[in-house]
């Protein structure tokens, strides 16, 4: 394929902008070469400056669970567009969305609205620590949060994919108030509480990991979580940026009972515009400012033009059927991709919730752990996605992160995307 002005645009970004991205996992350290830049999308397709079409599995990290450019999501800000684009002030659709947030996600009595998923997991944080009056907190190995100076301890997505997990310029003081502990392991659950209990004041995890590639929670592994936080007083945090509205309506908490203390979110929400949104019982979230002494604020908090795109697209995957047809989509993709693996005899498993999947180079039958996948075949992964990029599909250019099935992806794009993998494969062997 010819990549010539995706070059030239990154030589010239490369003066400008730090790596020549806007953010890190964007540059292809993950995978080598040379960042694409795009010129377009069209439902399942991106289209890059040089013309070449992919069939996207990023779908902007999350947000376009509808594909690029649903006609419904284009109408409403067509709509908004029409009236401003934002005002510094209330607007009904601001209510309109938090009723329907509040109606979706079973733990979600209040909402506020932020403009990213750092935003909200960053507020979140300090709600916790506002509420409980404690300051400890507990995260996940291999979890990633946004750049939140605490969180950004043994982080995934994009600081995982530059081996840089712990980032430079996070104080001491804050990483020492941050606990790390491994993903699905139950026992080491018990003994941080049997040791810390009474000084946590959150626990933050992500309910389905997908920035250290997809991983689900073993069986009753939230649901410790949920008895510890309960007994020890402190708030759990499911942060479900990616994970809400993703792998079903209502998230994580839909699919397993499991109701945090405090949900976050983003992504879906906006429709691919910046947002973000952090949420609860009412009594906590009464905490917030202007009802409370906990402060949390922003200009574009609630923007009119993300508010619309994001109830346009909320109200469309709310329609019958709709994560029926995501689930049987991203099923048959992960199915047929394990079976060209294995006629190729090539080590592979995968993950699948939802329209959310993970692929790993492994011959372990499962993935459930950080451990595993940081034991799986760089190599392979890095001789797929190229091949599959040759072939015009567009995989997330790092081995730390879940791909996902948008509802315009249909059994052409699948197929597409198959015969593609099969000359992966073949490359790998
Ligand atoms: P943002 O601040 O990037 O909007 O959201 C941070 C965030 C919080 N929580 C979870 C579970 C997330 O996945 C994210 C951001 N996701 C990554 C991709 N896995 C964003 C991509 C990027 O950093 O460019």
């Amino acid at each position: 394929m010819n990549r010539s002005q995706s070059q030239a645009l990154y030589e010239s970004a490369l003066q400008y902008i730090p790596g020549g991205v806007n953010s890190p996992v964007r540059a292809f350290k993950g995978v080598g070469g040379n960042p694409l830049f795009f010129e377009s999308g069209e439902g399942a397709y991106l289209i890059d400056v040089d013309g070449n079409r992919y069939i996207d599995y990023v779908g902007a990290w999350g947000p376009l669970i509808l594909g690029h450019r649903h006609e419904k999501v284009i109408a409403a800000l067509q709509t908004q567009l029409e009236k401003g684009i934002g005002y510094g002030a209330s607007t009904e659709a601001e209510v309109e969305i938090a009723k329907k947030i509040c109606s979706m996600v079973h733990s979600v009595e209040k909402v506020r609205l932020v403009t990213s998923g750092t935003e909200a997991t960053m507020s979140a944080i300090r709600l916790a620590r506002g509420y409980t009056g404690r300051d400890k907190i507990v995260k996940f190995e291999g979890c990633y949060h946004g750049h939140v100076d605490s969180l950004l301890v043994k982080a995934g997505s994009g600081a995982l994919t530059l081996g840089e997990p712990d980032s430079s310029g996070v104080p001491q003081a804050y990483s020492e108030l941050t606990h790390v502990l491994p993903y699905n392991d139950k026992g080491a659950v018990e003994e941080y509480f049997s040791e810390h209990a009474s000084e946590t004041a959150c626990v933050i995890i992500e309910p389905i990991a997908g920035n250290m590639n997809c991983i689900p929670p073993i069986p009753d592994y939230l649901d410790l979580l949920r008895e510890k936080c309960t007994d020890s007083g402190a708030l759990l945090i499911f942060d479900e940026v990616m994970t809400g509205f993703r792998v079903a309506p209502g998230g994580v908490q839909q699919i397993t009972g499991v109701l945090p203390d405090i949900t976050t979110l983003g992504k879906v929400i906006g429709g691919g515009l910046p947002i973000g949104a952090f949420g609860g019982k009412k009594e906590i979230m009464e905490q917030i400012a202007p009802s409370g002494s906990v402060y949390q604020a922003g200009t574009l908090s609630g923007s009119p033009l993300a508010v619309a795109a994001g109830l346009a697209m909320l109200e469309t995957i709310s329609e019958p059927n709709f994560y029926n047809e995501l689930q049987l989509k991203a099923r048959t993709l992960v199915e047929g991709l394990k079976e060209r693996a294995k006629a190729a005899d090539v080590p592979f498993t995968t993950n699948q919730v939802g329209g959310m999947f993970g692929c790993f180079f492994s011959e372990e039958e499962k993935i459930t752990t950080f451990e595993q996948v940081m034991a799986c075949n760089m190599e392979h992964f890095q001789i797929y996605f190229h091949s599959m990029l040759e072939n015009g599909v567009y995989l997330a250019p790092s081995a730390y992160e879940a791909g996902f099935v948008s509802s315009a992806h249909g059994d052409e794009q699948i197929e597409k995307t198959l015969d593609a993998a099969e000359k992966a494969f073949a490359a790998i062997k």
